[in-house]
């Protein structure tokens, strides 16, 4: 799609293809995960051009592969080379241990390392480089997440006046939180140099504007419903919220195929149990596994007449491994299914079915169908991509969901789903017996409002809403295509070591 004649540059810190195999033999694929399942449908039927790290180091064979994929690719890549030493400080080290947890409310997850601090910003800027020479006048850059806050600070130095757009998918977290950042200046004003930021919530976006308003009490915020305005010198920047959705119409009609049935029986078959539940998440503390499986041994103690009758299948795809975090994770949930099925498990049953891998979609959604109720209990999420595929596949309207109160989803979901905090044991448990009982009546009744909730808000509707936000920026900043940046306000200082200079060779 193109809007209003622009293309699409995305900017993403992983390409949506995925490459696998022996230097010499390596292959190219369309990759998994959540931010590639929600701009694919938009990026095939564009003419974009999206900008990403591979995964691997850019090697010549991986050069030449990017270029035959983008001849017959719907749309094309760039890659962005990323040595191992810059992944394990950029990628593992600033954003997974330390922007990832901090913006979930886990502290205590969280390592601040000035090194690998140096690194992002090196990386950020390298990915600036890199739109340098793709872009072309006109086109609407829109920049992802996390990993690549401090992109527009880079093409701003580098003399970018382009309008640029910024999307966090992850939450954003509140002021008391942002505020043990060492280098919270730098991330608040890094995001303002963006022309609109969007957040997933009303709650994460409040959150930014008042964390910002903190560090610079001479910000001018005027909000309304959808948007709120941050007047900045002579800069209006757009602040709002786009919950992320999904394609319910391609979940909806593979849901129906008989590929799908047949997966959906062979699990029916395998489990023997009355009711089957499901579990999908990639491997990650902020997506509360453990709790969740706490949660399932405390309904089986509290509730005994439902053992035989109620079993989990988690699905559990694997996720940075190489962060140790994630793989005592690994350990401790492999521990914790044991214990509880050792405990609980009937000959022909067990309460708990674990897969540790990732699975085809026509099998993913076999999952979707066989389990009438989904268990979706992250501490929190930005969005949360799951529940909303389990209610577009729910084609009998007969599945039940049960929703974390912290997943970016609840806000949209919370009429149909029963909402639970995660934390609270007896409360899941609670939640898991009451949909067990649920009749099919109040079932569909819950079904129907939320399959047309995710059906309304789809994933086509949320790249249109964006954009949309970022037309109607243009068509009200007068500034828009002539802009000083030179409006760093004298209280917020980074000192230029902090920043990685400019001028460094070879970045
Ligand atoms: P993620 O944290 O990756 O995304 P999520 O929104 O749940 O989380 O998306 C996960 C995706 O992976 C889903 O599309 C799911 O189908 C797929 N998946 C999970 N397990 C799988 C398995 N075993 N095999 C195959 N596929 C599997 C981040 C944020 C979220 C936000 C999204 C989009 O953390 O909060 O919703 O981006 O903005």
């Amino acid at each position: 799609m193109k809007h209003g004649n622009r293309r699409l540059l995305v900017v993403s810190n992983r390409l949506p293809v995925s490459i696998s195999g022996e230097e010499g033999e390596k292959q190219v694929k369309p990759g998994a995960g959540g931010l590639v399942t929600a701009m694919n449908p938009i990026m095939k039927s564009s003419e974009g051009v999206w900008i990403g790290w591979p995964g691997c180091e850019l090697s010549d064979e991986v050069k030449q592969l990017l270029s035959d994929y983008n001849l017959d690719g719907d749309f094309q890549v760039e890659g962005v080379k990323v040595t191992p030493e810059e992944e394990r400080r950029y990628y593992r080290g600033f954003s997974n241990e330390a922007l990832w947890p901090l913006f979930h409310d886990l502290l205590g997850h969280c390592n601040f390392e000035f090194d690998d601090w140096k690194v992002y910003s090196k990386i950020n800027r390298r990915f600036a480089k890199k739109i340098v020479e793709v872009t072309q006048s006109g086109d609407f850059i829109w920049v992802h997440d996390y990993q690549l806050i401090m992109v527009a600070h880079y093409l701003r130095q580098m003399n970018i006046h382009q309008p640029l757009a910024f999307f966090l998918h992850t939450p954003f977290p509140s002021p008391d939180l942002i505020r043990r950042l060492p280098w919270k200046n730098e991330i608040i004003r890094g995001l303002l140099e963006y022309d609109l930021i969007g957040f997933q919530t009303y709650r994460d976006r409040r959150n930014f504007l008042r964390g910002a308003k903190e560090l610079m009490p001479e910000l001018q915020i005027r909000s309304r419903a959808r948007y709120s305005d941050i007047r900045f010198g002579m800069r209006t920047i757009k602040v709002g919220h786009f919950p992320i959705s999904i394609d319910f119409r391609e979940f909806n009609q593979h849901a129906r195929t008989r590929d799908v049935a047949v997966e959906a029986r062979k699990l029916d078959d395998m489990c023997h149990a009355e009711s089957l539940m499901l579990g999908v998440d990639r491997l990650d503390y902020t997506k509360g596994i453990p709790d969740r499986l706490l949660a399932i041994e405390r309904a089986l103690e509290k509730y005994p007449e439902l053992i035989g009758k109620i079993s989990l299948l988690q699905l559990v795809v694997p996720s940075r491994s190489k962060l140790s975090s994630y793989r005592n994770l690994k350990a401790d949930l492999d521990s914790m299914v044991g214990r509880i099925n050792g405990r609980f498990s009937k000959f022909g049953w067990q309460p708990i079915q674990y897969m540790y891998r990732a699975v085809s979609r026509t099998e993913l959604l076999g999952f979707y169908r066989a389990c009438d109720i989904a268990l979706i209990t992250p501490l929190r999420d930005g969005m949360n991509l799951v529940c909303k595929e389990y209610c577009a596949s729910s084609t009998d309207r007969n599945g039940v969901l049960i929703l974390s109160e912290f997943a970016g989803a609840a806000d949209q979901m919370g009429k149909g789903a029963i909402l639970v905090n995660p934390y609270n044991r007896e409360e899941t448990a609670d939640a898991i017996c009451d949909a067990f009982y649920m009749d099919s009546r109040e079932r569909r009744r819950r079904m129907k409002t939320l399959r047309a909730e995710v059906k309304r808000n789809d994933i086509f509707r949320w790249v249109d809403w964006f954009l949309t936000a970022f037309k109607s920026w243009q068509d009200e900043s007068p500034m828009a295509s002539a802009r000083p940046y030179d409006t760093l306000p004298r209280n917020v200082r980074i000192s230029a070591q902090e920043l990685y200079p400019l001028n460094r060779k070879g970045d």
